[in-house]
C-alpha cells in the first residue's frame, strides 16, 4: 500500500509520480539553486507558481490556492513513537576569555566578518564569553532512521540539535563568538553561509543577526548581547522598564533566502533570561517551577524524510510552505518524558518551518476529558497573570510558556497533542470550508486522539513536594503603558508572482533598500493587513516587542494575547493593529513573515531606527 504525507492511501501510479517529483526537486535543491535561479530558469512562472512541468510540482493541482488541498509529497518511512526519552539540551558553558580579545571595531584582520562597530560595548561590557561554532554532525533523530547529516551548533562540548541553551541573567552582558565551520558540500540542501539571529533580543543592530549580515566559511562574527530591559537608555534611564522583561528567547540561522534550509538542517537553539522575579528557583520571586529540573524548553519541528533512503529531505519547491509528517520535540521524533506528579513549566517553541500548532493535553483512556492548563507567557514574555485554557495555538516562531500540574494525572500517561488541522503550507484550515476524504466538513480542530501526538508524559505515582506557587495566585508584570503614536503605518501582506510581498515589494537582493525610518525613542502603530485570502502569516518584527491593540477592530484580542509579543499571526482577511515603542539602539532591522518559506521567498523588508524618522504611511 502507498501513502502520501497525510497518511492517505494513494495508487501505485500516483505514488511513483509523487516520488519522482520529489526526487527531481531534491536534485535541483542539491545543486544549490536559489529562488532567483529558479526564476531565471523559468521554473517559477510570472503567475507566481511553480511551472506546471510534470515531475516538479509540490502541489496536487498546480493552480490550487486553497487551505483545503493537501500538499503533494510521499510519506516518510515508518518510525515508532515514544521509544526515546525527551532530549534536554546542554546549558552552554562560557569560556574564561577569547583570543584574540573582542574589539569594538570589527577585527577583520583576524577573520571577523562584522561590518559595523559595537554600539553599546562600553556601556554594557560583556561579563560572559562564549566561543561557539557551526559544524556538520551525524545525529540520530529516531532509532528507526539512519544517522542524519545535520548542521549543529557546538559550544566546545560537542554539536547538538537543537543547539546548547544559553542561560543568562539580566544585568550581565554576553559576548558570543561564532565560527562558521560548515562544509562546502551541503549534502543535499543548506547554504554554508550564516547569520545567527537572537529572536526577541533587545539587541543592537550589528549583533542582531540581520539577514544580510551573513558570513562565510572560515570566518567568525562577535555578537554582543547586553541583556538589558527596553528603556534603559531612554524612557527608564539606568534600569529599563521591568514590564519589558523577556524570558524565553531562541536563536536560529537567518541567512537571507536560505533561512528555512539552514534552520531545518539544525541551526537553532534556546536562550533563556532570568531576573530577580523570574529566578529559576521555585522558592523565590514569582516561585515558578525551578530550572532546569521542572522548567523544560521544548522545540517543535516537523520534518520530511526520503521514503527510500530515510534521509532528511527539504523541498525548495514548496513555495507555500513545508509540512512534515514526522513530529520532533527537541530533535527526536515523538519522545516520552518521565515526570513527577507536580507542576512543571514548559517553554513551547514552534520552530516551523511552516506548521501551526494548537496544543491540547489528551488522556488516551478518557478522550472526552477536558484537561486545562495555564498559559503564563506569550512569545516567552510573562502575561500580567496566568490564564487557564484547554488549548493554546501558536504559529512559527511564537512561543508559549505553560504550567501543567501532573498531580491530577499521577500514575497515568498523558499526551501533548496538536489538534490543529493543517494540510498544506498555507496555514490551518479555517472554519468549515473544507471537506475531508469522505466528503464531510473538515473541522479546524481535530477530535481528541486524532491529531498529532507530540510527547507522551509518563507521570510517576509517588507524591512529591512542590514548592512552586499555584498559578491561580500568581501575578507577573503589568503591560507597558500605551501612549499615542507619532505615526501609524500600514503594511499589506500579499502574493506577488508566486512569491510573497509586503506593500507590493520583495526584500531587495542585498537588503540595501531601506523601506522606512523609525525615529529613535518614538512610538508608532503598525497596521498589518492580510491581502492573501485564506493564508495565515506569522509576522515577526525584530528588536522591540509589540502589543496587539486590535484584531479587525476587536479590542482587546484574546486573553492570552493581552501580552507583549514579537510574532503576531495575521489570520485570513485580518487587519491587526500593533503598538510599538522603538528605543535605545539604532540601525537596521527586518520585518518578515516567519513561515520560513515565505520569508525566503521575499516576504521581508528592512527598516531602520535613526535620529530622525520618516513619515511614510505605506512604506
Ligand atoms: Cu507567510
Amino acid at each position: 500500500m502507498y501513502f502520501n504525507v497525510f497518511g492517505e492511501k494513494v495508487s501505485k501510479g500516483r505514488y511513483k509520480e509523487m516520488l519522482n517529483a520529489a526526487k527531481n526537486r531534491r536534485e535541483l535543491i542539491a545543486a544549490g539553486l536559489s529562488r532567483r535561479d529558479l526564476i531565471k530558469m523559468g521554473l517559477i512562472t510570472s503567475a507566481g507558481l511553480l511551472a506546471p512541468i510534470k515531475g516538479l510540482s509540490a502541489r496536487r493541482s498546480p493552480g490550487s490556492n486553497s487551505v483545503c488541498v493537501p500538499s503533494f509529497e510521499p510519506a516518510s518511512p515508518k518510525t515508532r513513537a515514544f521509544v526515546e526519552p525527551l532530549q534536554i539540551m546542554r546549558i552552554a558553558q562560557p569560556v574564561a576569555s577569547l583570543n584574540p580579545a573582542p574589539t569594538i571595531a570589527p577585527n577583520t584582520k583576524a577573520g571577523e566578518s562584522r561590518t559595523r562597530d559595537h554600539q553599546a560595548f562600553k556601556l554594557f561590557p560583556p561579563t560572559k564569553f562564549y566561543q561557539v561554532s557551526q559544524h556538520e554532525a551525524q545525529l540520530s533523530l529516531s532509532p528507526d532512521l539512519p544517522m542524519q547529516t545535520m548542521w549543529a551548533f557546538d559550544d566546545g562540548h560537542g554539536p547538538q540539535f537543537p543547539g546548547h541553551t544559553y542561560v543568562s541573567q539580566y544585568g550581565g552582558a554576553n559576548l558570543v563568538r561564532n565560527f562558521n565551520h560548515l562544509p562546502e558540500n551541503n549534502g543535499g540542501f543548506g547554504l554554508p553561509s550564516v547569520s545567527t539571529h537572537l529572536h526577541n533580543g533587545h539587541t543592537p543592530s550589528e549583533s542582531d543577526g540581520f539577514p544580510c549580515d551573513f558570513f562565510e566559511r572560515g570566518h567568525f562574527y562577535d555578537q554582543h548581547y547586553p541583556n538589558v530591559l527596553a528603556g534603559i537608555l531612554s524612557t527608564h534611564p539606568g534600569t529599563g522598564d521591568i514590564n519589558e522583561s523577556l524570558s524565553t528567547l531562541f536563536y536560529h540561522d537567518h541567512r537571507l533566502n536560505h533561512t528555512a534550509q539552514n534552520g531545518y538542517k539544525g541551526l537553532t537553539g534556546f536562550y533563556l533570561l532570568f531576573n530577580e522575579f523570574d529566578t529559576g528557583d521555585e522558592g523565590t520571586g514569582f516561585r515558578l517551577p525551578s530550572f532546569p529540573e521542572f522548567d523544560i524548553p521544548m522545540m517543535f519541528t516537523d520534518k520530511l524524510f526520503d521514503p527510500e533512503t530515510g534521509d532528511l529531505a527539504f523541498d525548495l519547491f514548496s513555495l507555500d510552505g513545508i509540512l512534515g509528517d514526522k513530529f520532533l520535540v527537541n530533535g527526536k521524533i515523538q519522545p516520552f518524558f518521565k515526570v513527577q506528579p507536580r507542576r512543571y513549566r514548559f517553554r513551547l517553541l514552534d520552530m516551523g518551518p511552516s506548521r501551526f500548532y494548537e496544543f491540547f493535553l489528551t488522556d488516551p483512556n478518557n478522550l472526552n476529558a477536558r484537561n486545562p492548563f495555564f498559559v503564563i507567557a506569550n512569545d516567552g514574555n510573562l502575561l500580567p497573570k496566568p490564564v487557564q485554557v484547554e488549548s493554546m495555538r501558536i504559529g512559527v516562531a511564537e512561543r508559549t510558556d505553560v504550567i501543567i500540574d501532573f498531580r491530577q494525572f499521577a500514575g497515568k500517561s498523558i499526551f501533548l497533542e496538536n489538534r490543529l488541522n493543517q494540510v498544506n503550507g498555507q496555514g490551518p484550515i479555517v472554519g468549515t470550508e473544507c471537506v475531508d476524504a469522505n466528503g464531510n466538513p473538515a473541522s479546524e480542530i481535530l477530535p481528541a486522539g486524532q491529531g498529532n501526538f507530540l510527547v507522551r508524559f509518563d507521570v510517576d505515582s509517588h507524591p512529591v513536594t512542590d514548592n512552586s506557587a499555584d498559578p491561580r495566585t500568581m501575578k507577573f508584570y503589568d503591560l507597558p503603558e500605551i501612549v499615542p503614536p507619532r505615526i501609524t503605518r500600514t503594511f499589506r501582506f500579499d502574493r506577488l508572482n508566486g512569491q510573497w510581498s509586503i506593500n507590493g515589494e520583495f526584500i531587495s537582493d542585498h537588503c540595501e533598500v531601506i523601506r522606512l525610518a523609525v525615529q529613535q525613542n518614538s512610538v508608532e502603530n503598525w497596521v498589518l493587513e492580510n491581502a492573501s485570502g485564506d493564508w495565515t502569516h506569522p509576522i515577526h518584527i525584530h528588536f522591540e516587542e509589540h502589543q496587539i491593540l486590535s484584531r479587525n477592530g476587536v479590542r482587546p484580542p484574546l486573553a492570552v494575547e493581552r501580552s507583549r509579543k514579537d510574532v503576531s499571526r495575521l489570520q485570513p482577511n485580518e487587519r491587526v493593529q500593533l503598538f510599538f515603542r522603538f528605543r535605545d539602539f539604532h540601525g537596521r532591522y527586518p520585518m518578515h513573515c516567519h513561515n520560513m518559506i515565505h520569508e525566503d521567498h521575499a516576504m521581508m523588508l528592512r527598516w531602520e531606527i535613526e535620529p530622525e524618522g520618516d513619515n511614510k504611511l505605506v512604506p
